[in-house]
């Protein structure tokens, strides 16, 4: 499929979620018979319970996805489509989701960067029900806030590469507000992913990993969307047109730093927030997890790569063409004048309101040697042995001082809340809203965390394998 707007799957009507249901909205009643009348009797006043059909319905099930013309992947998603339906929700109108697991595991549904009840949020532990195989739950929650948001397995894969976000279960999740900000000619969502990976020990392969390093996962083939680049639909503009991208780094564990050539891209919100300072860039990073909306005014006719900057991912199949009208020819690339990733040039200058805590969070590795698995630690201690990583109190300001101690990047994500980016190294910003932030090698991040959305929520490595190796904690409320 085409990953434009232009095409059926992102193109849906900007509709009520009602009208937009995957299922026929349907009422009907339970409990109307006899005993449902005599207990009704017995209360004084009819009883009915009246049951409906869910706003929408996501179906986990198997799925062949063809990235190319013969390259069929065999994976798992939602509703027979990677990425899964668009949900387009209107901010503060609760929705209910039906999920039906026709897997062989039990499975969850995370709603990534929403305020939702930790009942709701999609993660067991913080003791949301996991989707039984063979079953539906049903989830309801209010969405907040706008922005670009998005859903995703949150089950354990461990070894099993075809799990979880390895697979094909994610999907954008957007939040609108009631007022349509305009602003832009043509929408794209592009949702970046990595198949076909593998354990290996990096030491067999190329000079340089430590002798004692552990598994990592290298992959085969990556997409945009459902295809690999050159194998699907473009993305047709215009010239004159502002193009919004949303761009999502769904990856279990990879980076992705993408480029357009000829182009600048104006980084507009981060992890669906806007940013107190847009910047054009010519690189965009992603870490796994992590969203970028950027603005794109195409004003340089052609036939362009939006596409990884490293030529083997853009040979994995990291990219998509973007096609002028009236334009032919082969698609084009070239390198970008810099690469350089700096969160803090999109925050603002100014002070941050003193918090009213500090809090350390150590980040360690403990190597897992040739053929084994890496383990991971907060503060010397891995999951479930971390409980609790914190307990917060309702209304104060805690400053979360993160220290990555490891050769690897860290996306940390945060459940149910947005924290402010304080530091990153030793350059300090403001207003800079996010719901996950990488953290590089040996580095240092400061975030402030706002204690508004009382109950567990989980604080992790975004990485598939980081995550299931022990980074993980729960923060508490008092
Ligand atoms: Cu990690």
């Amino acid at each position: 499929m085409s990953a434009s707007l232009d095409r059926p799957r992102f193109d849906l009507p900007r509709q009520d979620p009602v009208q937009a249901s995957w299922m026929p909205r349907r009422r009907f009643l339970i409990g109307a018979g006899a005993a449902g009348m005599a207990l009704g009797t017995a209360l004084g006043k009819a009883y009915t319970q009246v049951a409906t059909a869910p706003d929408y319905s996501l179906r986990i099930a198997p799925l062949r996805l063809e990235l190319a013309p013969g390259r069929v992947i065999e994976t798992f998603g939602y509703n027979g489509t990677v990425p899964g339906p668009l949900l387009r929700l209107r901010e503060g109108r609760q929705v209910s989701i039906d999920i039906r697991n026709d897997t062989d595991v039990d499975d969850i549904i995370h709603w990534h960067g929403l305020y939702v009840p930790s009942a709701a949020d999609g993660a067991m532990e913080e003791g949301s029900p996991m989707v039984k195989r063979g079953e539906t739950q049903r989830y309801t929650f209010t969405p907040r806030p706008i922005g670009t948001r998005w859903y995703h397995s949150h089950d354990m894969a461990h070894a099993d590469l075809t799990r979880s976000l390895y697979s094909g279960m994610y999907g954008f999740l957007i939040v609108e507000p009631s007022r349509e900000p305009g602003g832009y000619d043509q929408e794209v969502l592009l949702a970046a992913h990595h198949w076909e990976g593998k354990w290996v020990s990096m030491q067999d392969i190329r000079q340089g990993p430590p002798p004692d390093n552990g598994l990592e996962v290298m992959y085969a083939s990556a997409s945009f969307n459902d295809r690999m680049l050159g194998h699907g639909e473009p993305v047709r503009v215009r010239e004159g047109q502002r193009v919004l991208f949303r761009l999502l780094n769904a990856s279990a564990t990879e980076n992705i730093t993408l480029a357009l050539p000829g182009h600048r891209l104006t980084v507009i919100a981060l992890d669906g927030n806007v940013v107190p300072s847009q910047r054009s860039v010519d690189t965009l990073f992603l870490a796994p997890a992590e969203r970028a909306d950027v603005i794109v005014d195409m004003n340089r006719p052609g036939v362009w790569i939006l596409g990884g900057i490293r030529d083997e991912d853009r040979k994995m199949g990291l990219g998509v063409v973007v096609e002028y009208a009236n334009q032919r020819g082969e698609p084009q690339w070239l390198a970008p004048p810099s690469s350089a990733w700096d969160y803090t040039i999109f925050g603002a200058d100014g002070r941050v309101p003193a918090p009213d805590e500090h809090l350390d969070l150590l980040f360690e590795k403990i190597p897992g040697g040739r053929g084994g698995f890496n383990r991971w630690t907060i503060n010397g201690k891995s999951w479930p042995n971390t409980n609790p990583l914190f307990t917060m109190e309702r209304g104060k300001r805690y400053r979360v001082i993160m220290k990555n101690d490891s050769g690897d990047n860290h996306p940390v994500h945060l459940h149910r809340h947005t924290f402010e980016v304080t530091k990153v190294g030793d350059k300090p910003t403001a207003r800079l809203m996010k719901d996950t932030i990488n953290m590089v090698r040996y580095s240092t991040v400061e975030i402030d965390v706002l204690a508004d959305d009382p109950g567990p929520s989980l604080l992790h490595c975004h990485h598939q394998d980081h995550q299931d190796e022990g980074f993980m904690g729960l923060v508490t409320y008092l």
